[in-house]
């Protein structure tokens, strides 16, 4: 108990979640408020220390105690209380288990070598394999290709956002007729080294599913050394660009615990270090990245780290040109498939997630997709384990917007410039900021 209080005494009493004894765990409950629309607001609801799960046009969905619901009601919004329209939260089987992902992703590889090499960015915290798959052709070899790089299930109990990795893999591979070099998939195929990572999560999606009952599970499965028990790290929230800001939590017991130091989660350390591998010759091969996660239909870029005040504002550490070059990207990708876009600070403040990391320190284009529902369509319902009847519509319905990711690979400034001369390759060395820092 001592320990916790000194853990809390860093931080500011606005932020200080409800008080984080376990047995509370008990009295949480889903919340839809609405009313809050925008991020001043927004942030009253969180200094009321309840955690926000989904955002929409119309209000917030939000885990919070009673008397967090009723401080919520003080501030002027309402409150509704979501039974989960789960009938009895029992686990749904058209989702992959973490075996069965791993089973499905090696029958596609066996049928495809041509195109697709399977490897391991590294090990979970339980010791699962971080499974990942490059597709391109000629996949044992690095070319000199853009490369991009899409990733799922960094929280638990987002399913969806797994089955997004397995939908992008069928497609390239389903669609690939060496036949026909002109279509667009084939051409993307040949001309791009695109890297999946199914799940990044994968002990705490098996944490989360173990029982047959959902758990609502978010983080990974590491103990905090400091105390007992399993808490658990968010992962996007670990990452070790301005790791330890306000937009995470030092509380072990928050859901967006941010871990004991900058990528102590060993799997975000494996990300990390597998995009670092591909710098060669100080040059970030990765140009264009989508981390994948469920809900709300949006389309997120960086930076989430800006608070309130500085939101809006051109940060120190991004060029204009990138500005404007995620803005465009980010509106398109959203418009193709009906999403909404938004820069990441416009919903919260976040410190440590995986975009902020891939742009900031690689100055890659990187974007965090909430995919279906959005909370306007849930209903009253669960945002997080949506029947598995809609898997594929609303996998399918993302592949546009990853094809025009990747098409776009090749030279994102050429929509933003007349003459795009930043693509030419040996420009790509000056987007790595500690080669050089320029505009
Ligand atoms: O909070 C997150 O990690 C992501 N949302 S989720 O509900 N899937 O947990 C959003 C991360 C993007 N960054 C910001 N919105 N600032
Ligand atoms: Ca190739
Ligand atoms: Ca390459
Ligand atoms: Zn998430």
């Amino acid at each position: 108990m001592m320990i916790w209080l000194l853990l809390l005494s860093s931080v500011p009493l606005s932020l200080m979640p409800s008080l984080p004894v376990q047995a509370s765990a008990a009295d949480l409950a889903r919340y839809r408020v609405l009313g809050p629309a925008t991020r001043v607001e927004r942030e009253q609801v969180v200094a009321t220390g309840a955690e926000i799960e989904a955002f929409g046009a119309t209000g917030l969905d939000v885990l919070a105690t009673p008397a967090q619901a009723i401080a919520i009601e003080r501030l002027g919004f309402q409150v509704h209380k979501r039974p989960s329209s789960l009938a009895s939260g029992e686990v749904d089987p058209a989702y992959h288990t973490y075996a069965e992902m791993v089973t499905a992703v090696e029958q596609i590889a066996v049928a495809y070598p041509n195109i697709v090499q399977l490897f391991s960015i590294g090990r979970s915290y339980e010791g699962r394999n971080l499974l990942a798959a490059r597709i391109s052709d000629n996949p044992t070899i690095d070319e000199a290709e853009p490369e991009a790089l899409f990733v799922g299930m960094y929280h638990a109990r987002e399913p969806l956002s797994g089955e997004m990795i397995l939908d992008l893999l069928r497609m390239l591979t389903a669609g690939y007729d060496p036949n026909q070099p002109e279509a667009a998939i084939t051409r993307l195929v040949n001309e791009r080294e695109i890297i999946l990572v199914f799940m990044l999560n994968p002990d705490g999606r098996e944490y989360d599913i173990e029982t047959g009952f959902y758990r609502y599970w978010r983080k990974n499965r590491q103990p905090d050394p400091m105390l007992e028990g399993i808490n658990g790290t968010d992962p996007n929230r670990n990452h070790s660009y301005r790791w330890g800001g306000l937009g995470a939590s030092s509380n072990p017991f928050s859901e967006t615990y941010r871990g004991i130091a900058p990528r102590s989660a060993p799997e975000v350390a494996a990300i990390e270090d597998f995009v670092i591998s591909r710098v060669i010759s100080g040059t970030q091969q990765i140009r264009v990245a989508i981390s994948f996660h469920t809900y709300g239909a949006l389309v997120l870029w960086p930076y989430g780290h800006q608070g309130v005040a500085e939101c809006g504002l051109p940060a120190a550490d991004m060029f204009n040109i990138d500005r404007a070059v995620f803005r465009q990207l980010g509106r398109e990708m959203a418009r193709l498939i009906n999403y909404t876009p938004l820069q990441s600070c416009e919903l919260y403040q976040t410190n440590g997630d995986f975009s902020d990391w891939a742009y900031g320190t690689q100055r890659i284009f990187a974007f965090t997709f909430e995919m279906y529902p959005a909370i306007d369509q849930v209903g009253f319902g669960d945002g997080f384990y949506p029947p598995g009847s809609v898997i594929e519509r609303e996998t399918q319905r993302v592949r546009p917007a990853v094809l025009y990711l990747l098409e776009q690979a090749e030279c994102p400034y050429a929509l933003v410039a007349a003459t795009p001369t930043r693509c030419a390759a040996v420009n790509w060395k000056i987007w790595i900021p500690h080669l050089r820092h320029e505009q």
